[in-house]
């Protein structure tokens, strides 16, 4: 595929409510689509950076900029035949893993838009529809998470993850085990604890959680090998695990037990795919997180979703629960039994609906 032009859209899509973690609350979410052209073609991919670094290093403004500077310029012009190739020509830029991931998927749309395949075909993924969750912020109090998590199982949602922070943690937990004594149930601190202050989390033992989602920092494999062993419920890594060998070294050293994989937090489907298959090979079962990602990289999240070993419902919800219009034509919605149908027409299968992206969009860069 030749590369003939590249635009970047600056985004920021209003959320259907706030949505706050340990590290802050947002009711916008900003992202960065990235158009590329080859061939005739246009491809599109989604860059998961958030406009401040909460979450991750990476923010919307230093994937802009490493995009624009130093990724895209040199592949102007370029043929690039495919994600691994790809990676290839990026690997001499240091992290940025999102900026990355966010131009392969446009890279895997043109490529199943070339050859007729879909991303999911693409991928050697098996599932036509896969399990999905909700992934529910703090509430202003356990009574109003209790009615905002029995809102959403009114929707359908047959898992649930919930946000956890310092002071809102085990009670949050206990009054939703109490009220759902038999829901699937997970909850993120989202790095918030140390080892020392995570033996405030021991209570979340006797909930019968499916997993506990990055307590400690996310450059902290060790002390999440010290702490797993105080627990029966799994440790589930997040913001630890940015390439695929950190998954190897976070499973050697029992730092967790079960992986959640973005692809844009480690650097793109392509990194994705190796982390599931070297978890695979260890029997470590993995699961498909979310960014609150528009259409574009939802329609990614769930092809990759669809690989065998990915053996937990993922953090994937239904358009609506994210917002009123999206980015894409194609609405995503819940199907009865929780599950979300991966997009089946080439490429990410989706299309863009350039009305709303005009509306949200405040900035582009054409390279
Ligand atoms: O830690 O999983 C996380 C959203 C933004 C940043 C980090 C996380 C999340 C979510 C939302 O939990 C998952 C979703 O997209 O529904
Ligand atoms: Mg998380």
């Amino acid at each position: 595929m030749k590369l003939e032009q590249f635009t970047l859209h600056y985004v920021r899509m209003p959320l259907q409510s706030p949505f706050a973690t340990s590290f802050g609350s947002v009711d916008t979410r900003d992202c960065i689509l990235i158009e590329v052209k080859a061939d005739g073609l246009t491809g599109w991919g989604e860059c998961a950076a958030d406009y401040d670094p909460g979450y991750s290093y990476e923010t919307s403004g230093t994937s802009w900029l490493i995009l624009k500077e130093f990724l895209l310029p040199p592949l102007l012009g370029q043929d690039v035949a495919d994600a691994a190739d790809f990676q290839r020509r990026v690997a001499h830029v240091k992290g940025h893993q999102m900026a990355k991931a966010g131009l392969e998927m446009a890279l895997w749309d043109l490529l199943g838009l070339a050859q007729g395949q879909s991303l999911r075909q693409l991928l050697g993924g098996v599932h036509p529809r896969v399990d999905v969750g909700v992934s529910v912020g703090i509430q202003a109090s356990p009574e109003t998470l209790v009615s905002t998590v029995e809102g959403y199982l009114t929707q359908g949602y047959r898992r649930v993850k919930i946000k956890i922070k310092p002071g809102r943690d085990v009670g949050d937990a206990q009054a939703v085990r109490r009220a759902f004594p038999d829901l699937r149930l997970q909850v993120d601190a989202n790095s918030a604890y140390t080892l020392e202050t995570a033996d405030a989390l021991l209570p979340l033992d006797d909930l019968s959680l499916l997993l506990i989602e990055q307590p400690l920092a996310e450059d902290d494999l060790w002390d999440h090998h010290r702490l797993q062993p105080k627990f029966r419920t799994p440790l589930c890594l997040d913001e630890s695990i940015t390439k695929p060998v950190h998954a190897r070294q976070a499973i050697e050293m029992g730092a967790c037990r079960i992986v959640n994989i973005k692809p844009g937090r480690v650097g793109g489907i392509s990194q994705g795919v190796l982390i599931h298959d070297l978890c695979a090979a260890r029997n470590v079962p993995v699961w498909c997180g979310g960014m609150l990602e528009t259409g574009v990289g939802r329609a990614a999240n769930l092809a990759i979703a669809s690989l065998p070993n990915f053996k937990f419902p993922g953090d994937i919800s239904a358009t609506e629960r994210y917002y009123a219009e999206d980015i894409t034509n194609e609405i995503f919605t819940l199907n009865p039994d929780s599950t979300i149908d991966v997009p089946d027409a080439p490429g990410l299968g989706i299309t863009i609906n350039h009305k709303a992206l005009a509306r949200y969009s405040l900035e582009s860069a054409n390279i």
